[in-house]
């Protein structure tokens, strides 16, 4: 007898969360045929283990142990391909999500909703169990982002507590990113068509045991999956205008700066001088080229200068930041460089593409 649901729980280092989890969903889901899947890769804690002793003890749960990898997304993704239950959901292996809400998403989708979000951002439901204010404000600025920058109407789409029907999952999963964090997200652009969406509220509870994983690396993934989904049939032409611009820019950049120590300005006021000049010039120029039929005019010019700066200089961090991380790793220093300055500009051209130009 094949199961209703599988429960797919992502887990790395989560040892002392597998036991609670299991007898959790045991209670929560009275009356359903389920079973449970971890995903765990290879976590150095004996998570794995943990899984394993339990299951060869309950035929409902079942452990796959990826080694030679790391990714939430990528561990949820095989995860769900393992089942073959009508349903498939997804719920972190802390304890953070409130696995109580599993029969009502369950109804939802047996009542015709093809997607069920646990959301902490509809009536009922709370964020409170975030570890602190900076996360709190980062999960906000994630959840604002992706909502602008992809139209997906969801209130909740970074929510990692989600359910929906195994062969709608089957149908998307070759369209999935699969990189870093946010699989809901990417689920949701995946879909040609707009799903039918229900939200269930729910109330986000404090990690009880373990550590969090989200780190830099995680956020530069976001910012990939958003990046990867808006550059999907964009007008390549506008990109080359726009590097080319970028690349001019370079040239006022260095020219000022040298202009500037001709006439005794120490290099770092004449630097700050000449990135800015450069950026100046690169906005004017993106918006008599690269964006002439959407041209800004009036008082929107100054808006549009104002947040191309921060979307630039955002995209500088990113640049520096590849770049040392992979000098560090023995790459060359023009290759580091060189794809430090890449993932700029396709930073910078991606964003201001729909924040700073935005097409009507
Ligand atoms: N298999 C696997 N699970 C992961 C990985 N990173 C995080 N997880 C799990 O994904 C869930 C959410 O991660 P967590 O660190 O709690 O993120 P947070 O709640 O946003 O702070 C937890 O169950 C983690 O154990 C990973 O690289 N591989
Ligand atoms: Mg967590």
């Amino acid at each position: 007898m094949s199961s209703t649901l599988t429960v797919v729980v992502p887990c790395y280092n989560e040892r002392a969360n597998i036991a609670p989890m299991v007898a959790a969903l045991q209670a929560a889901l009275v009356g359903v045929a389920w079973e449970v899947v971890f995903v765990d890769d290879n976590s150095p804690d004996g998570t794995a283990d943990a899984a394993r002793a339990i299951a060869r003890q309950d035929t409902r749960v079942r452990c796959i142990r990826r080694v030679g990898r790391r990714g939430l997304s990528s561990a949820v993704i095989e995860g769900a391909l393992s089942s073959s239950a009508d349903y498939v959901a997804v719920i972190d292996g802390d304890m953070q999500h409130d696995e109580t809400r599993l029969p009502l998403m369950l109804n939802a989708l047996q009542g015709g909703a093809q997607l069920a979000i646990g959301s902490r951002h509809v009536a009922g439901g709370d964020n409170a169990g975030l570890a602190s204010p900076f996360r709190a404000r980062l999960s906000d600025v994630g959840i604002g982002l992706a909502k602008k920058l992809t139209g997906a109407e969801v209130n909740d789409p970074m929510s990692g507590f989600f359910m929906l029907r195994r062969d709608l999952f089957e149908a998307l999963a070759a369209r999935l990113n699969g990189q870093g964090f946010k699989i809901l997200l990417d689920l949701v652009l995946a879909s040609p068509a707009p799903l039918r969406i229900v939200e269930i509220p729910y109330k986000f509870r404090p990690r009880a045991a373990g550590e969090s994983k989200l780190d830099a690396l995680v956020m530069l993934q976001f910012a990939g999956l958003l990046i990867d989904k808006i550059l999907r049939g964009a007008v390549p032409l506008r990109f080359i205008s726009f590097a080319l611009v970028g690349a001019f820019g370079v040239v006022i950049n260095i020219a000022v700066l040298e202009a500037a120590r001709s006439v005794g300005v120490s290099f770092g006021v004449a630097q700050t001088i000449g990135t800015f000049v450069a950026m100046i010039a690169n906005f004017e120029l993106n918006n008599q080229l690269t964006y002439r039929t959407q041209r800004l005019k009036g008082k929107k010019i100054w808006r549009g200068l104002l947040l191309f700066m921060l979307v630039c200089s955002l995209g500088a961090v990113a640049n520096i930041g590849i770049a040392n991380a992979l000098y560090a790793q023995n790459a060359s220093s023009v290759l580091a460089g060189a794809a430090g300055a890449a993932v700029g500009v396709v930073w910078n051209y991606a964003v201001s593409a729909t924040l700073v130009w935005r097409a009507r």
